[in-house]
């Protein structure tokens, strides 16, 4: 093929990271912190680069994310946060709520958003999302991230 390829790199070394978690199952976002931190230093991030700010719940994660966007000292941001069906009767205004405010600060601030909030049946499905045995998704938007940073700054 003849197409010219426009495509980001994990290689972003010196970039600045803001990281939202939600305090709500803080022993899952605490997992999917680390795993994102793990994931960002892995790929040359410097520690004193990242902040992790910490929110009440994931309806919250929204409004925070938008303040630090607003700063404009970030690259990427990234929100964590577990939502649990089964024992959150107004699952679908929390989940609803987090996805669409994220998404809605990532477009008004052109800024990469990752997506890291669990939204799960159970809590053991929440477990394995964080570390277990299926994988890490701190990790995964740590990854995203860093890829879209990369890719953004490839398109003028
Ligand atoms: C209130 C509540 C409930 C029941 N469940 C969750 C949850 O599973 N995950 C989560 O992140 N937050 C939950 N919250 C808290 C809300 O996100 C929010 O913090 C409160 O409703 C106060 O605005």
């Amino acid at each position: 093929m003849q197409v010219n390829k426009i495509e980001g790199t994990f290689n972003v070394t010196d970039a600045k990271i803001g990281i939202i978690v939600s305090r709500w199952n803080s022993f899952i976002t605490e997992r999917l912190l680390e795993g994102a931190v793990d994931t960002l230093k892995r790929h040359g991030v410097d520690e004193t680069h990242i902040d992790a700010v910490y929110c009440p719940g994931s309806f919250e994660i929204p409004l925070i994310t938008s303040k630090l966007a607003e700063t404009g000292k970030y690259n990427a941001l990234i929100c964590l946060g577990v939502v649990i069906r089964g024992s959150t009767p107004h699952f679908d205004f929390v989940a609803g709520t987090a996805s669409r405010g994220i998404s809605d600060v990532m477009l008004k601030y052109q800024i990469p958003v990752g997506f890291g909030v669990l939204t799960t049946d159970t809590i053991e499905q929440a477990i394995e999302r964080a570390g277990t045995k299926a994988g890490n998704k701190g990790g995964e938007a740590a990854m995203t991230v860093l890829e879209m940073i990369s890719l953004y700054g490839e398109i003028d």
